[in-house]
């Protein structure tokens, strides 16, 4: 299976960053990949974005509402995403799981409308340093999964998981190369038992402070499915040289 190699911009991005968005999509289209990629920006970016990527980087929402259309002011909803051009939607992020009091039940519910709508489903799970240093990591990111997850009728309503330990997100520091084997080998092995065949073509993506002086070595772990990058995909630059090493 291709790594995918996914920014997730969160809530950064004005209009005047639309050449930044077109430059990475220039450098994209210069040379073969070796890897899928996609950009996820705010809602209010997506249409322009994809307008100035021309074809050459997807572009994907951050979050969804559960329902199509309704009385939810202020939301967005996956089809509305996908009308704006989206391919792909975040859903489970921690920082919406932890800002916005998130559950597992919502976040499944998310992901099901992004099945609906037709868009690739990005689900984010990981684990708080405090159940890390409990010895409770694999049990929370399986508790997780299980709960966010949904069998649509035909197959699993999410194409890609992303281990986020919270501990990382943002700190500058990623876990060790063996603690990322052991959660991705989990997290394929609980995949497997919740969908038997379907399991196996889940990407796992690993995210959280992946620059492009650790994504080598990140990539090389063969349970590593791509990269859900914050920080360091804002800049054209370091984009495409953590793109580069696939
Ligand atoms: C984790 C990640 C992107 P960063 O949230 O999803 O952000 O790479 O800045 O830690």
């Amino acid at each position: 299976m291709r790594q995918l190699i996914a920014g997730n911009w969160k809530m950064h991005g004005l209009s005047d960053q639309l050449p930044e968005i077109e430059l990475m999509a220039a450098c994209v289209a210069s040379r073969p990949l070796h890897a899928d990629v996609l950009l996820c920006v705010p809602a209010t970016l997506i249409s322009r974005a994809v307008q100035v990527a021309a074809g050459r980087l997807p572009m994907g929402g951050e979050d969804c509402h559960a329902e199509a259309s309704g009385s939810f002011t202020g939301d967005v909803s996956a089809e509305m995403l996908k009308d704006a051009g989206a391919t792909t939607v975040i859903v489970g992020h921690s920082e919406r799981r932890r800002l916005h009091q998130e559950t597992d039940a919502v976040v499944a519910a998310k992901a099901l409308a992004g099945f609906r709508a037709g868009l690739s489903i990005i689900v984010c799970i990981g684990e708080t340093q405090e159940q890390r240093s409990n010895g409770r990591a694999l049990t929370s990111c399986a508790s997780q999964l299980a709960g966010s997850l949904f069998s649509a009728p035909s197959k699993p309503a999410v194409t890609a998981i992303a281990y986020e330990p919270l501990w990382a997100i943002g700190s500058g520091h990623p876990p060790s190369s063996e603690q990322v084997t052991e959660m991705h080998q989990h997290i394929r092995s609980c995949l497997m038992t919740q969908f038997g065949g379907f399991g196996s073509a889940i990407r796992i993506l690993y995210g959280g402070s992946v620059t492009s002086d650790n994504a080598a070595e990140i990539l090389s772990i063969p349970e590593v499915g791509g990269l859900l990058i914050g920080g360091a995909s804002l800049k054209a630059d370091k984009f495409d040289a953590i793109l580069g090493l696939t």
